[in-house]
């Protein structure tokens, strides 16, 4: 197995090659359909601190080959749209790209985690072309609306702010807001859609 530096930099790789391409099939979406459904993209690369954290939660060693085999989101990139419509239709043009290869995916919008966590995930190789071979390195991509990581911002803060354990009526109250976020994302949508018929007129 290689160094942990040589793991490191080939996970940077992958960071600027999924930048790049993320970038490329949202100009051509702009391009394409007249609008542009992107509010904001942030990559980042998982924090050593992070990794260990995580590898620690899942019964790991903090090892090169560990991380290899049990952390999928060292490189990351979240997508922040404007409508729960523009989710979908961002996330069909990722797994329409001839050059990311989704091998998995996560409708936390459908299906929304205990804590209320709503978001779409999906988990893709990137090919990185190295001096004499193609690797592909695994990256997770989040694609929400602007109303999940208003609420995804909060509960960061919280756990942060209790890591051991967060009041029973802080959990309460935000899995009430999420209930309150995805109605409002569905009623922006709905909003949305009678403007543009509106426009028609
Ligand atoms: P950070 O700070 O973003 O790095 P896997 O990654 O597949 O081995 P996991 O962790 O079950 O296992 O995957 P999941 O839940 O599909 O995706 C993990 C990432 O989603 C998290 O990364 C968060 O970014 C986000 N996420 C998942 N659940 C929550 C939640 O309840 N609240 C918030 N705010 N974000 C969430 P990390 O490594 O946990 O954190």
């Amino acid at each position: 197995m290689e160094s942990k530096e040589e793991l490191f930099l080939k996970y940077k790789f992958a960071r600027s090659m999924l930048e790049t391409e993320i970038k490329i099939l949202i100009e051509e979406f702009v391009f394409m359909h007249g609008y542009n459904p992107v509010e904001h993209v942030k990559s980042r690369i998982k924090s050593e601190a992070s990794i260990m954290k995580k590898l620690q939660k899942k019964g790991y060693e903090y090892t090169t080959l560990n991380i290899d085999q049990h952390i999928h989101d060292i490189v990351g990139i979240r997508i922040v749209v404007s409508f729960l419509s523009d989710v979908y239709d961002i996330a069909s043009v990722i797994k329409k790209s001839k050059s990311l290869i989704v091998i998995d995916q996560e409708d936390y919008i459908k299906d929304p985690k205990e804590s209320g966590y709503i978001s779409y995930h999906l988990n893709v190789l990137v090919p990185i072309y190295l001096e004499n071979r193609i690797e592909y390195m695994e990256a997770e991509v989040q694609i929400r609306t602007i109303a999940m990581d208003f609420w995804a911002s909060l509960d960061h803060k919280i756990q942060y702010k209790f890591p051991n354990q967060i009041p029973q009526e802080i959990k309460d109250q935000l899995y009430e807001n999420s209930l309150i976020i995805k109605e409002l994302d569905n009623q922006m949508m709905h909003l949305n859609e009678a403007v543009n018929k509106y426009d028609k007129h």
